[in-house]
């Protein structure tokens, strides 16, 4: 720049340090502060990847929201948490720290309770704001305090369960509370089911836009604030009958209002203002463009709605290095459109995620025989459930983390019953930019005490196929579980391998020591195993598990009974995972040899820039490993020298 090139003005946005800056704003300056919250989202996700589409969605109504209500002491909860991004900007987390979005050290593409007082509830998973912001409505109803609190729900939150639940609930509980339904159309894909053809309706009533072009008629004639009270009581009265009460919000006892254009300031303002004083819950519905003010997000509304880094002109994402092999999810969609064309009783189901779990390509296939059922992974199980008692052979797709939901189905539905459904656990093991909200880390230990169950885990996606093809011979429940991402570039066979089930396969004989390793690590450890040998000489054998249940206790045992030690890897948290079971089956074989569980710590972890790094914070890295079975070994040497002496 030289000097007589003008400096660029200050951005309005980089002077919101909280809520009161927003509210200093002149009304005219919020369209400003909208375009720069834009222009920022846009240059972060492009590079970082993150939940674009639906950030410039709510772009208008959070900054209205803030205009509003103050928070810490007013409380937001929004449902998912994956659009709070402009939420962050506005409550001190922009700068730097935005810029590392989803990177480790910078903001989590989440809300958590522990990185802002401004995050009265964490999310990450989808359904929870009505039921937990109505918990914080009875709270400060209990404790006689009267701040707001405000549950901003996306239409497909009303595709779960729970939050129908909570609806349920709300006028027997509060006489306060704000829900906004922020109503884009689309959960990531194209929203369905009954609820959403509803909102639809209304939205395109000719009623029910004259009646909200009316009460805005109505409002703007009258100033807000201290007036408000007197303006809702005339207001109520006046449209009393109005109110098209055959609206489904209102059958539950809240006051509709609405449809409010979602990109409208003194629209949105005004009905907020007007939520703010009534005397009874209130649901405002919003309707908003996802992916507004980019124009290729607005057209692709499933791609923008979590991307990966993309070029932030043109939208390409960023292409994946040459020779990048095809991801476990894609490999399993593919395979089973395949099986599924074959056999007909075959079929394919989603909560809500056809792309992200490979289903599209059986929904592409085969439309006749995949069901999107929305957020709803209880019915998931359930429906699949009933589809089995007819002959039906059903496969639920759903990540390790979301099928935490289904739990009781799992158990009382489908195992009791030992019935034949495949469950396929994408995003087992860490989802490392999305944090602890998605990291499926628990699924070993909550699948495999359920009677019944067979649990396995491929070592690339090849075996997958075949772990799929298996599963679909089985006569009860299978669990299948695979991570995030790419594969290891293995072919895959023509025709897949029918597995025995419950056999390990050994890849390399070892004398010293054994490890059992699941999944994506059986190549760690045979890296491991080539480095001990290299470097110590030791002679180390690698088995490929295949199955946490049932175990191959068999070659267990005989391994434990020549070996002195066993190490076991997975990527699960090692209490009540693959590791716990070895060391419960040599229990109770009374077999006393040694066993080095590697896995996750009892812990919660962060998100992080790479799977790399967050395994190096917690001394996961190969090196690490290295190191801790070396360290056991010659540990373990010097006893028996010692016992020996
Ligand atoms: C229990 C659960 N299942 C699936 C998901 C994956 N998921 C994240 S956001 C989303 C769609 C949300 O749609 P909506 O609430 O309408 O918000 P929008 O993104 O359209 O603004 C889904 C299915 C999840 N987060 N939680």
């Amino acid at each position: 720049m030289n000097a007589s090139t003008p400096a660029p003005a200050p951005r309005l946005l980089d002077a919101i340090r909280g809520p009161a800056d927003v509210q200093a704003l002149t009304p005219d300056q919020l369209p400003q502060l909208a375009l720069e919250i834009r222009n920022e989202l846009i240059a972060v996700t492009a590079r970082n990847g993150g939940h674009i589409g639906p950030n410039l969605g709510v772009v208008e109504l959070t900054i209205a929201l803030h205009r509003v209500f103050t928070t810490p002491e007013d409380q937001f909860v929004f449902d998912v948490a994956h659009q709070g991004y402009v939420h962050k900007l506005l409550t001190g987390r922009g700068g730097e720290f935005f810029r590392k979005l989803r990177q480790t050290g910078g903001a989590s593409g989440f809300l958590y309770r522990a990185e802002s007082p401004h995050d009265a509830f964490g999310a990450g998973h989808a359904g929870t704001a009505l039921s937990a912001a109505l918990g914080m409505a009875t709270a400060r109803d209990l404790r006689g305090s009267h701040e707001h609190v405000v549950a901003v729900c996306g239409d497909a939150a009303f595709t779960c369960g729970i939050t129908l639940e909570a609806l349920n609930n709300v006028v027997s509980s509060t006489k306060r509370l704000i829900v906004i339904l922020n109503d884009n159309e689309w959960s990531i894909a194209k929203n369905v089911g009954a609820i959403s053809r509803y909102l639809n309706r209304i939205s395109t009533n000719k009623t029910y836009n004259k009646l909200h072009h009316d009460v805005e008629a109505f409002f703007t004639s009258f100033p807000t604030g201290v007036e408000m009270n007197r303006v809702y009581h005339k207001w109520k009265r006046e449209t009393k009958d109005f109110f098209v009460e055959s609206s489904l919000f209102e059958k539950f006892g809240l006051r509709y209002l609405g449809p409010v254009d979602g990109h409208n300031f003194n629209a949105l303002v005004k009905n907020l203002e007007f939520a703010k004083h009534c005397d009874v819950p209130v649901l405002i519905h919003v309707l908003t463009k996802k992916g507004k003010g980019l124009e290729f997000a607005i057209n692709s509304p499933e791609k923008f709605h979590g991307a990966s880094p993309y070029d932030p002109v043109t939208g390409e994402s960023k292409k994946a290095a040459p020779g990048t092999p095809p991801n476990y999810g894609d490999v399993f969609g593919h395979a089973l459109a395949r099986f599924a064309l074959a056999d007909r009783r075959i079929v394919g189901i989603t909560g809500a995620m056809p792309s992200g779990t490979g289903l599209a390509h059986l929904a592409a296939a085969v439309p006749g025989q995949f069901f999107d059922v929305g957020i709803a992974e209880e019915h998931a199980v359930l429906f699949a459930a009933g589809l089995a008692t007819k002959g039906i052979r059903p496969v639920c797709a759903i990540y390790s983390t979301f099928l935490q939901r289904g739990y009781d189905q799992i158990i009382h539905d489908v195992a009791l019953q030992n019935l034949p459904v495949t469950f396929c656990l994408d995003r087992a093991g860490l989802s490392a930019n999305d944090g602890p909200t998605h990291h499926g880390l628990f699924d070993l230990a909550y699948l495999r005490c359920v009677p019944n169950a067979t649990v396995m885990q491929p070592k690339d996606e090849d075996e997958l196929v075949d772990m799929l093809h298996t599963s679909l011979q089985l006569g009860g429940p299978a669990f299948i579980r695979y991570p995030r991402g790419a594969g290891t570039g293995v072919p895959i066979k023509a025709e897949p391998a029918l597995l025995p089930v419950g056999h390990a396969e050994v890849l390399r004989e070892g004398s010293n020591l054994m490890i059992w390793a699941l999944g994506p690590m059986v190549q760690d450890a045979l890296r491991l195993a080539e480095r001990l040998q290299a470097e110590e000489n030791l002679s180390v054998g690698v088995v490929n598990a295949r199955f946490v249940k049932p175990l191959d206790r068999t070659l267990l045992l005989s391994h434990a009974a020549c070996i002195p030690l066993l190490v076991t890897m997975e990527d699960h948290v090692i209490a009540g995972g693959f590791g716990s079971a070895v060391l419960e089956a040599l229990q109770e074989a009374d077999c006393p040899v040694a066993v080095e569980r590697i896995g996750w710590p009892d812990k919660f972890v962060e998100h992080g820039s790479n799977v790399e790094i967050l395994r190096a914070a917690y001394g996961l890295a190969p090196d690490d490993i290295y190191r801790r079975v070396l360290a056991r070994w010659r540990n373990l040497s010097t006893e028996h020298i010692a016992a020996d002496v």
